[in-house]
């Protein structure tokens, strides 16, 4: 059986194997997502990882990469031109379980105008502090794009340590379709990760079949890898006496984008529980043959491991038939345990 440990997105900053991220764009999604999210779109949804300013953090335990030049916003004490912070939340939670509640702030900090006085480049902070000091952790920067810095914001136990930790739902700016992002803080241990769409999940998500081969109007999705296989009904296929053709059409033009897309109020990214464990559930889009034909969704749940990193342990097929939504199957992802 083969292992596979899916981690959404390892911009931790921590010295890993592949060294380096670029400040933009370097998480690129494979190009099935380029032909269907325009540039503007997929802008932000790169702008979100490696934004953890090491410099900002003190004690901070992350690692590589922190590079001090550069870092004219860092000086609290200064009495120039201090960049305006905007208060977007505030809460008062014991993230440490010390027995007293750290404060924190979510704050908007404009970094860039442009001749008109428009914010061009802004940043989202987490501003936290407790037992006498103060902690900034950079959630999010987002360079032209008019989309919030956050839909919200939660606390909860994600990796089952006993300590609060912070959840945060980014949106993506997009014509078509409203995506999220998230980014994740344990306080007692100060480490973060943002999740955006990767090459990890591409390849993922790349190893999804579609075919025709159970007759009349079933689209097969397989996975080979986990011995998965679930059938799709297309509606469109139904009411045809000869569905044949159109549906190797669906089996030639069907694909999963492997950004998570707000599909209804209730399959949007979000924290979910599953037997008392906190799970992140990740919902993308199955198009069939085009963005305006969505046919079913694929939904990934994610458990945050003992070292803060999000590890991939279900997956569903949800077909969508007329107004319903139907469960065509789901499979285990297999991790060797934790
Ligand atoms: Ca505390
Ligand atoms: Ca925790």
């Amino acid at each position: 059986m083969s292992l596979l440990i899916l981690t959404a997105c390892g911009n931790r900053n921590q010295s890993g194997t592949d060294g380096t991220l670029p400040e933009t764009g370097g998480i690129e999604t494979g190009t099935e997502m380029s032909d269907n999210v325009p540039p503007s779109e997929a802008a932000p949804e790169q702008g979100v990882p490696g934004n953890i300013d090491a410099d900002n953090i003190p004690g901070g335990s992350l690692d590589g990469g922190g590079t001090p030049d550069g870092s004219d916003l860092q000086e609290p004490g200064g009495n120039g031109s201090k960049p305006d912070h905007v208060l977007l939340q505030s809460a008062s939670i014991d993230l440490d379980n010390d027995g007293i509640n750290e404060q924190i702030e979510v704050v908007r900090i404009d970094m860039m105008q442009n001749e008109t006085g428009a914010a061009t480049l802004v940043e989202g902070r987490l501003l936290i502090s407790g037992g006498g000091a103060e902690r900034q952790v950079v959630f999010c920067t987002k360079e032209n794009d008019p989309s919030e810095l956050l839909n919200r914001i939660e606390f909860e136990d994600l990796d089952g340590d006993g300590a609060t930790d912070i959840f945060i739902v980014i949106p993506g700016y997009g014509a078509s379709f409203n995506y999220s992002n998230y980014f994740i803080y344990s306080y007692i241990k100060d480490i973060s990760h943002s999740f955006s769409s990767d090459n990890t999940l591409a390849d993922f998500i790349n190893s999804f079949e579609f075919s025709y081969t159970r007759g009349g109007s079933l689209l097969t999705v397989t996975n080979q890898t986990y011995g998965f296989s679930a059938d799709i009904l297309i509606e469109e296929a139904e009411e045809q006496e000869a569905p044949e053709e159109i549906m190797r059409q669906y089996a030639y033009g069907t694909w999963i984008d492997p950004v998570s897309v707000d599909i209804s109020e209730d399959s949007r990214l979000a924290l979910v529980k599953n037997r008392s464990a906190a799970e992140i559930k990740l919902p993308l889009p199955v198009f069939g043959m085009a963005t305006v034909n969505m046919i079913a969704e694929i939904d990934l749940f994610y458990r945050i491991d003992s070292n803060f990193e999000p590890v991939l342990k279900r997956c569903e097929i949800i077909d969508f038939a007329g107004g319903d939504k139907i469960k065509a199957g789901s499979f285990e992802v297999e991790t060797g345990g934790t």
